[in-house]
């Protein structure tokens, strides 16, 4: 019995990833096969990202998961495909000190506790599913001593979540579509690390930690079956921005980048508006929202945000002789602004702050979002 009494415990932190060239679409729904690469920058981790703490126990007699708090189903096929692949993969761990050990057959009977908590609005379009997936597969992996690298692990992670697969690596992330049936291949890859190109500052106004209405699950099914633009945009266009986009990033000329992420963004959204029944992911948000426990958050409701955010933003790059900023928003209300240095950030700033008062005391302490990420 005393036997029993041993828990042995791994924590690891994930940031949350921005996608620059979006993931939208599938050719696979059980395995997440994407129908088009896709690029994206890692945040850092002070800002937005998950928590996670998994134990293993001969005590536990089920695997059991709480994110946030309360408790949640792990019986659902992405967690439990996760977890098939990580106890395949386990090998024996021992701990003298507690007097442990565990051999590879072991873990096929014994259970695990996931303790998570994301420091960000959980489902609000701010890619929680993407921190949360990484970090549960990743924190998992080096419990059951998986020796796997990265990029099998990111292919374990991308069945948890798309872009998830992405999370596995800091800098700039590039998740390769890959061409065999079972997504051997379907894999990310890093194509610079988080000091290639420190400068850049992303800020990110929360408008709304409202939970978006359309799942990106379901949201990108109803695409793919209905969207002929979709088609166009996964063959056509996408190739190319991949090549341009990496480009891009490698010689850290903010001015393609800036045009590229802009357009990929509208574009994603144009799919939207192009599915059946149409999708609209920057829809006006008017009202007030609980602001956002993180100090670190910009929270700013104001009804009809996105336009003026994107009009604003692209009459200041016109005006100016670079593009300042680019703007990217994802499946949900909020602005993800990419300045390229820490002048541009702060005048952005300002300019939020004057177009987009904060409105409350409150907010004033939550208007700030975060400092330089990648
Ligand atoms: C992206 N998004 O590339 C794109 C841009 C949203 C817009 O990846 O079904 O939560 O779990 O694979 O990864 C959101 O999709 O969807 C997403 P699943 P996921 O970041």
């Amino acid at each position: 019995e005393s036997g029993k009494k041993w828990v042995l415990t791994v924590t690891a932190q994930t940031p949350t990833n921005i996608a620059v060239i979006k993931y939208w679409g599938k050719r696979d729904e059980d395995l997440i096969l994407p129908i088009n690469d896709s690029i994206s920058v890692t945040l850092d981790p002070d800002h937005l990202c998950t928590t996670t703490s998994v134990a293993v126990s001969p005590a536990f007699t089920h695997d059991r998961m709480w994110l946030n708090g309360k408790e949640v189903s792990l019986s659902g096929g992405r967690y439990q495909n996760c977890l098939r692949e990580l106890r395949s993969r386990a090998s024996d761990v021992e701990d003298e000190e507690k007097g442990i050990k565990i051999t590879k057959k072991d873990w096929e009977k014994l259970h695990v506790h996931v303790v998570s908590y994301n420091n960000f609005p959980t489902a609000a379009g701010l890619a929680s599913s993407a921190a949360g997936l990484a970090c549960l597969v990743f924190s998992l992996a080096k419990l059951m001593n998986v020796k796997e690298d990265h990029s099998k692990l990111s292919a374990i992670a991308r069945q948890g979540s798309g872009s998830a697969c992405r999370s596995l690596y800091g800098g700039f992330v590039k998740w390769i579509m890959g061409k065999e049936e079972n997504g051997s291949d379907s894999i990310a890859v890093q194509l610079a690390d988080e000091k290639h190109w420190d400068d850049l500052v992303i800020i990110i106004a929360v408008v709304s930690s409202r939970q978006k209405e359309t799942s990106s699950t379901s949201g990108m099914r109803d695409t793919v079956e209905t969207s002929m633009l979709i088609k166009h945009r996964a063959k056509e266009v996408v190739p190319k921005r991949i090549i341009q986009m990496e480009e891009a990033i490698k010689n850290r000329d903010f001015p393609a980048f800036a045009r590229l992420t802009c357009a990929d963004s509208n574009q994603f959204h144009a799919v939207c508006l192009d599915t059946l029944p149409p999708i609209f992911y920057m829809n006006d948000t008017s009202h007030r929202q609980e602001p956002f426990f993180n100090s670190s958050f910009i929270n700013v409701i104001v009804p009809h945000f996105y336009l003026p955010i994107i009009s604003c933003v692209e009459k200041w790059n016109r005006h100016e002789e670079t593009p300042q900023v680019a703007y990217t928003f994802d499946a949900g209300p909020n602005a993800v602004l990419i300045s390229h240095n820490r002048k541009a950030a702060a005048l952005l700033l300002q300019r939020l702050l004057f177009y987009f008062p904060p409105q409350s005391d409150t907010d004033l302490n939550s208007y700030v979002i975060g400092d330089k990420t990648i």
